[in-house]
């Protein structure tokens, strides 16, 4: 990948969903070099917190639009933000994604929750590690943004990890440009067939726009496989998936961290992986309610609180 190329793929920011608000090209992201190391190597040290009071609101109070702007540049920038102190209720998750866009439903439900069960349908519903991966690539379209919202946790274990997945991206054209070709351009099949469910899709491990611009990671390794395909490099395929994952879950290049009651995680799941470690079970309870939303409910919100500040300011909205 050209330096150019890289300096584009910086995914999404701010500024970017202003300039598309005015109609202005937006195909080259320059980035300062707080970011580009970012995107080099693992994400923000500290966890971004927002205080939950200024943004997530009850119904038919008005968010702060410095609040808003705030949360929402940090997470273009980083892929993700950890609210902290909100209710420590059970629905709190739904409320939450009521403020800030337009749930998601999907097989396992409106909301879910996360907690070692005795016939787990899923892995996450069990007490074992979880390597990073992205949730749910088998839909159509994948949700945009999980979110986690935390109840309990009292188990020893059980921290959360995050990896920047176009940090890795990057990493891997930088070492091995035939592997990410393969993974840019080999077709996956995705599946989530359990029970009730047979939910599948296809598309591509790492996905780039036509101006070169990333767009999404899709990557859980228990549920993909490239489609076999006489014209695919399947060596560099599988070469680049491993070595992406040995990358993602390298602790120098994860953050990692304890979600307690009240703390809501906000993940973009086309960049940003997730995971936990273990956590024992028989010595306390863990339990978080998740949740998807679409990225157009915060982009509107970042949206309109920037023409309400550019407005307040004096400045001709544009
Ligand atoms: O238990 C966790 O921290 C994460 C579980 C998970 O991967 C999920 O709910 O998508
Ligand atoms: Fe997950």
């Amino acid at each position: 990948m050209g330096e150019e190329r890289a300096h584009a793929a910086v995914s999404r920011r701010g500024d970017e969903v202003l300039q598309q608000d005015r109609g202005e090209p937006t195909t080259v992201v320059l980035v300062v070099d707080e970011e580009r190391d970012l995107g080099l190597g693992r994400l923000a040290e500290r966890v971004v917190a927002g205080d939950a009071d200024d943004v997530v609101l009850e119904e038919g109070e008005e968010a702060d639009p410095v609040a808003v702007v705030d949360f929402l540049t940090a997470f273009y920038r980083y892929g993700y933000v950890v609210f902290r102190n909100t209710p420590v209720e059970e629905g709190t998750v739904r409320r939450i994604c009521d403020r800030l866009g337009y749930i998601s439903g999907n097989n396992f439900g409106w909301t879910f929750d996360v907690r070692a069960e005795p016939r787990p349908t899923d892995l996450a519903y069990t007490a074992i590690k979880l390597l990073a991966h992205t949730d749910q690539p088998y839909r159509q379209p994948v949700p945009g943004i999980q979110l986690l919202h935390c109840l309990r946790n009292e188990a020893p274990g059980g921290d959360s990890t995050l990896a920047d997945g176009l940090a890795g991206a990057e990493a891997l054209a930088a070492t091995d440009r035939a592997a990410h070709a393969a993974l840019v351009e080999c077709e996956t099949e995705f599946r989530y067939d359990m029970v009730t469910d047979t939910v599948v899709t296809y598309g591509q491990v790492l996905d780039y726009d036509r101006s070169g611009r990333f767009r999404q990671i899709r990557l859980n390794t228990k549920l993909d496989a490239p489609l076999p395909r006489a014209d695919y490099d399947l060596d560099a395929y599988y070469r680049g998936r491993r070595w992406l994952c040995e990358w993602l879950n390298d602790p120098a290049h994860q953050v990692t961290f304890r979600l307690e009651p009240g703390d809501a995680m906000f993940v973009d799941n086309y960049r940003v992986l997730h995971g936990r470690t273990e956590f024992d079970a028989a010595q306390g309870v863990r339990h978080l309610q998740g949740a998807y939303i679409d990225h157009d409910g915060p982009d509107t919100m970042f949206r309109l609180a920037a023409r309400r500040l550019a407005h307040n300011s004096g400045e001709s909205p544009s």
